[in-house]
């Protein structure tokens, strides 16, 4: 393969290109990096050394020139519309997306798809390829560029491979529907280091290669052959966070602050506002948190305009039939309790169908006195992170289901299982007459995790991984100290939860 043209030392190849299309006003394209949380960590890893992003620019058709755009050298990946209706819509958002959330909906397998998958995955591979440099790091998001690990390390055994998987790895007795498993778990096997959101979806992946590839495994590393120097693989947690100094200062803005004041009155300056914000997604448990609420109006332990509700719902996959239909079944819902006890100018839930800018949406959880968040399976779950980060008051309550990999992270939080329609109930009262003083314990000490453990940290530690594997990295002792003290707390707080038993008289 030539490579006569510029290379990168650090290659990251993610599903999507972090910016998106302007059109100005005679029609001329430019285009503008999308802020979010992961360009603020690959900013910080970049700094010093020479970047390139390989990926989708988000429409169908011909892919726009490589160009530069924050230093970032963007490498567009053509799509053809089939192949966004079969790779992305079909098999990674109807196959992969289910199987990996506990098969809350059936997965759709169909062996078009996967041809699709494949051929888009080696194209993603080529282009990685092109613009690495001799020994290159390369870094690939997700689910939806599994097979590329391999696929690159074919060409390039020079370049240190890793892969990081945002969402849940599942339980080998899910994964094993999945007819193309080996092709996916060979394709992995490529990387040096693959990083997960939580221990045990690492240790589901590595049971898997156990079971399903037969491969000697060992803790957290597996080797690729049953040879004795075959080539070996750590898998590990490495849990995502957010740029929290970054948006720690978007909430401290004086205009956020009146922003957030301007919200509360408009909604009547209730006593508790309650918020939710999910991609509008299956996963995130927004009927079961609905249902719930419905409930607590009916037993009037919730009433408008003393407590309201906020749903904001973002626009997602419109185009997958099982999101169709979330979005009806949502919307019927809303309708039908607010029909039931909203009164003229007080609705009983505020429904936003809406993306907004984050200055809004910092504003929305400085406002908020209570942030909901009820997945059914997370594998990390963002909001919640963003909720605490916005809290320099040390205001607010934050109720957070046990499958959000959050759960993790955030012990103080008030915990819930979402199957639990009674248990929910009570952990949102809960939240609401708790005292001011214990919620501010709370709230304090999860923002002092997240402000720990932010995104420039996660970055970092992930290629300090890549870096050392199979080995792990040596660590500092106060680190490592921190470290164990962690898990151990996580230990004791699930063990507690659990203990607690069923909240509820059935
Ligand atoms: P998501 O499923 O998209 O991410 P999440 O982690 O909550 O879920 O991130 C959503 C992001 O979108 C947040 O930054 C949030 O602020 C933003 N957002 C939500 N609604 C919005 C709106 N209406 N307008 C503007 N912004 C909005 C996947 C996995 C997660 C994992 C992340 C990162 O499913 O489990 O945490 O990747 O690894």
């Amino acid at each position: 393969m030539s490579r006569a043209h510029k290379t990168f030392d650090l290659v990251i190849a993610a599903n999507r290109l972090p910016v998106d299309r302007v059109e100005g006003p005679d029609g001329e394209v430019s285009w503008r990096t999308s802020p979010g949380g992961l360009v603020t960590a690959m900013e910080s890893v970049m700094k010093g050394r020479e970047g390139a992003w390989v990926g989708w620019a988000g429409e169908a058709g011909e892919a726009p020139e490589p160009f530069t755009a924050d230093e970032i050298h963007l490498r567009p990946v053509p799509l053809s519309a089939a192949e966004v209706a079969h790779y992305y819509e079909g098999f990674a958002n109807d196959t992969l997306w289910p199987i990996y959330h506990d098969v809350i909906v059936n997965a759709t397998f169909h062996r078009y798809w996967f041809t699709a998958y494949e051929r888009v995955n080696r194209r993603f591979a080529e282009a990685i390829c092109e613009v690495a440099a001799e020994g290159a790091t390369v870094w690939v998001h997700d689910y939806q560029l599994q097979l590329v690990p391999e696929m690159v390390r074919e060409h390039r055994p020079d370049v240190r491979i890793g892969w990081f998987n945002h969402i849940p790895f599942p339980p080998v007795e899910l994964f094993a529907q999945l007819p193309w498993r080996r092709r996916v778990l060979e394709g992995l096997l490529g990387a040096d280091y693959l990083g997960f959101q939580r221990v045990a979806d690492a240790q589901n992946f590595v049971r898997a290669c156990r079971q399903l590839l037969g491969l000697p495994t060992r803790g957290d590393v597996v080797s690729v052959s049953r040879d004795d120097d075959a080539r070996r693989v750590r898998a590990s947690a490495v849990p995502i966070s957010i740029d929290f100094k970054g948006l720690d200062e978007l909430a401290r803005q004086p205009e956020t602050q009146a922003r957030a004041k301007e919200i509360r009155e408009s909604l009547g300056n209730p006593e508790t506002l309650l918020l939710g914000v999910d991609r509008l997604d299956y996963t995130k448990g927004i009927g079961h948190r609905i249902k719930a609420y419905g409930e607590l109006l009916e037993e009037d332990q919730v009433a408008p305009p003393r407590e309201v509700f906020v749903q904001v719902a973002t626009p997602s996959r419109e185009r997958v039939a099982a999101y169709r239909e979330l979005r009806l079944e949502i919307e019927r819902e809303v309708g039908r309790l607010n029909g039931e006890y909203g009164r003229i100018g007080a609705q009983a839930i505020q429904y936003l169908h809406h993306s907004y800018p984050r200055q809004e949406m910092a504003a929305l959880f400085v406002a908020a006195d209570v942030l909901v968040v009820t997945p059914l399976r997370d594998g990390m779950n963002l909001v919640a992170k963003e909720y605490v980060t916005c809290r320099h008051d040390g205001g607010g309550a934050l109720v957070l289901s046990e499958f959000a990999g959050a759960f993790h992270e955030l012990h103080q939080a008030f915990i819930c299982n979402p199957h639990d329609i009674e248990g929910l109930k009570q952990t949102i009262m809960a939240a609401i007459v708790t005292p001011e003083k214990e919620k501010r314990r709370r709230m304090k000490a999860m923002r002092r995790r997240v402000s720990d453990h932010d995104v420039q940290r996660w970055a970092a530690r992930f290629l300090d991984n890549l870096a050392h594997a199979p080995e792990r990295p040596e660590r500092s002792t106060s680190e490592r100290e921190a470290d164990e003290a962690h898990a151990a707390a996580d230990r004791r707080a699930r063990e507690l939860h659990h203990a607690r038993g069923p909240r509820t008289k059935h």
